[in-house]
């Protein structure tokens, strides 16, 4: 059956306000670092490969692992199992971090929400992007691509075999064009939620993929072991299950929920016996940019100032390059320390943060980078922070220490701004987002994540040694904040382009960019130094242009493309009927009176 044949009664086929209405996909890198490491030397192909940080082996390839090796082996026990296993140290995460943003951001051209997970594992939510294909599909002729967990002995009212039968396909193209452009071998699950798109993924390692239907998931949930392995089960929730007697996921499912509720919260006990029974809907968040860009460096034990100085100079060398990857100015550094406690033999980290002047980083053809000049500085500033947490007239034993810029200076060409919208040669920019990793790895240098248990101290001293950053300038071309759409701006606060703090090689940026914009977008033949209020000849050029059915010739595409739909249809009836526009009279006239959506209010100089 054609589904463009289907009139609205029949609909049910695309139905997905129903309770298995999404479609998830969920892809994992197949022994990803190991992977990065034979990318870079093919030869290691054919030989058993571990990847070791510290004394552990983090990972290995799938020639290691006909050998019995495991992931997060001692290399000891290793080296028993496999006395030819190579060893290649994994410490340096550079290029592992270089790869995973890579693949996150292919996965961005299928233009749905792409949430990433750790290193090597991305969701994708399908679900409109299979409502737009259902128009052209014969859904008669589907098949899944990959393995089925189990075959259906009906097919579900709501649709939903036939649409994870086209994510399944989905999932395939996702997992090719990974392979073909970028070299690495994955896995992918798909269901209509996260929690069974996760769980269903490794089935058929490597190199595979497999679906399941949502009428499965009980059944599949019953086959985990441990109550452990569903995701979002940390060591707390799974020692009090445990000590109820609630050990595989079979055990979660027949509990009652008063049981459960005895000894967790009224939510808690629910989402637990959801989870147990494969219901999960949390939602696909599309990753941003992380909030802090830190590392960090264990060891068993520093107690010499010397040695924890040498330390931070390793660590701000390789945080300065993740900096520049990222973009961003820092305006915040925080420094972490784990103590350990000889009386106790335990361990606890304390940070302490102060402010940072962004002026110790400067721009080069959009690279954020740092003088000779402003390391000392940062170094300085670092050590200071060492000494407030640290008592030198005591001995001290360290076992980590960690460096972290904790907040940025928005720059122009961050997601919610303007400059994407107009400038085609910045819109790539608005996906460059760099997640905050998370690794699992419990030793080495990794992306912070802050323990729960750890205690951070902004200090304010220190914001004032250092000049704190400057008042915010006001961007003048831009001269009202205004709403973009709601999905672009998630937040009034980001509206606030024109209250970005900027310096003022930024300034002199901006006003480049405005020059160039306004070229671009408004005025093509008209001079940059010409004031827009004075456009009539680029009004002209507007209603006259267009050698495609919408947009006139000179108007890039994919930047009109990324307009809100409201300023699309604006600028789409400008096109057709310059004469009824009120374009010309909008820059002309006081900014206050203009229509409040009109797009001309991004091209208005302040008075
Ligand atoms: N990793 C780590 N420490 C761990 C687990 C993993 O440093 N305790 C790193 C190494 C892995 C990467 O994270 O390559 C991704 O973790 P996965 O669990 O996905 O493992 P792999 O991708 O290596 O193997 P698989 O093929 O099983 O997915
Ligand atoms: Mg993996
Ligand atoms: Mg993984």
């Amino acid at each position: 059956m054609d589904v463009r044949d289907m009139d609205s009664s029949s609909s049910t086929f695309t139905d997905i306000t129903s309770d298995h209405g999404k479609s998830i996909i969920h892809i994992d890198i197949d022994c990803f670092y190991a992977q990065v490491e034979m990318l870079r030397k093919p030869e290691l192909r054919s030989e058993p490969l571990g990847i070791q940080q510290k004394n552990i082996v983090v990972t290995s390839n799938y020639e290691a692992r006909k050998y019995g090796i495991k992931k997060c082996m001692l290399v000891t026990e290793a080296l028993k199992v496999c006395p030819n296993l190579k060893l290649l140290n994994g410490e340096d995460l550079h290029d592992y971090r270089a790869a995973s943003n890579k693949i996150f951001l292919l996965l961005q051209n299928w233009k749905s929400p792409v949430e990433k997970l750790g290193m090597d594992e991305n969701f994708i939510d399908v679900t409109n992007l299979i409502q737009e294909k259902l128009k052209s599909t014969n859904i008669g002729n589907l098949t899944i691509t990959g393995h089925l967990y189990s075959e259906p002995s009906m097919d579900c009212p709501c649709g939903c075999h036939t649409r994870l039968k086209i994510a399944s396909q989905i999932a395939n193209e996702m997992r090719q064009k990974i392979l073909d452009d970028l070299g690495f071998t994955t896995c992918a699950g798909v269901a209509h939620n996260k929690l069974l798109s996760k769980l269903i993924c490794p089935l058929h390692k490597p190199n595979d993929q497999t679906t399941i239907y949502p009428e499965h998931g009980v059944s599949f949930m019953s086959t985990l072991e441990s109550v452990r392995s569903i995701p979002s089960i940390g060591s707390k929730t799974t020692e009090t299950l445990i000590s109820h007697n609630i050990i595989s996921v079979s055990d979660l499912q027949q509990v009652s929920l008063d049981v459960l509720k005895k000894h967790f919260s009224s939510d808690m006990a629910v989402r637990l016996k959801n989870l147990s029974l494969g219901e999960d809907n949390t939602p696909v968040k599309q990753t941003g940019r992380p909030q802090s860009i830190g590392l960090e460096d264990s060891f068993k034990t520093v107690s010499v100032k010397s040695e924890v100085e040498e330390k931070f100079t390793a660590l701000l060398q390789r945080l300065l390059i993740l900096v520049r990857e990222d973009g961003r100015i820092p305006v915040s550094l925080r420094v972490t320390l784990r103590k350990k406690d000889v009386k106790r033999l335990s361990s606890h980290r304390e940070s302490r943060q102060c402010q940072i002047s962004p002026s110790i980083f400067t721009i080069n053809s959009g690279t954020v980078s740092v003088t000779e000049a402003g390391q000392e500085k940062l170094m300085t500033i670092i050590m200071r922070l060492f000494n407030k947490l640290i008592d030198l007239s005591k001995p001290f034993h360290l076992t980590l220490v960690g460096l972290a810029f904790t907040k940025f200076q928005e720059r122009m060409t961050g997601r919610s701004s303007i400059v994407n919208y107009l400038m085609n040669d910045l819109s790539v920019q608005s996906v460059l987002n760099i997640q905050s990793d998370c690794d699992t790895s419990a030793s080495s240098m990794d992306y912070s994540a802050v323990s729960p248990s750890s205690s951070t101290t902004t200090d304010l001293s220190d914001a004032e040694v250092e000049p704190s950053p400057k008042k915010p300038k006001k961007v003048t071309w831009i001269a009202k904040r205004r709403c973009l759409s709601r999905e672009d701006v998630a937040s009034p606060s980001k509206l606030k382009v024109g209250e970005l703090r900027l310096n003022s090689k930024e300034l002199e940026k901006v006003s480049e960019l405005r020059l160039n914009s306004r070229d671009r977008s408004l005025t093509p033949r008209a001079s940059p130094a010409k004031d827009v209020s004075d456009n009539s000849d680029a009004m002209r050029d507007i209603a006259e242009g267009g050698n495609c059915d919408e947009c006139p010739s000179y108007v890039d595409k994919e930047v009109f493309n990324a307009l809100p739909e409201e300023m699309q249809q604006e600028l789409k009836s400008m096109w057709k009927n310059p004469s009824n526009s009120d374009m010309p009279r909008a820059i002309t006239r006081n900014m206050n009176k203009t229509k409040p959506n009109s797009i001309m209010k991004y091209f208005v100089p302040q008075k």
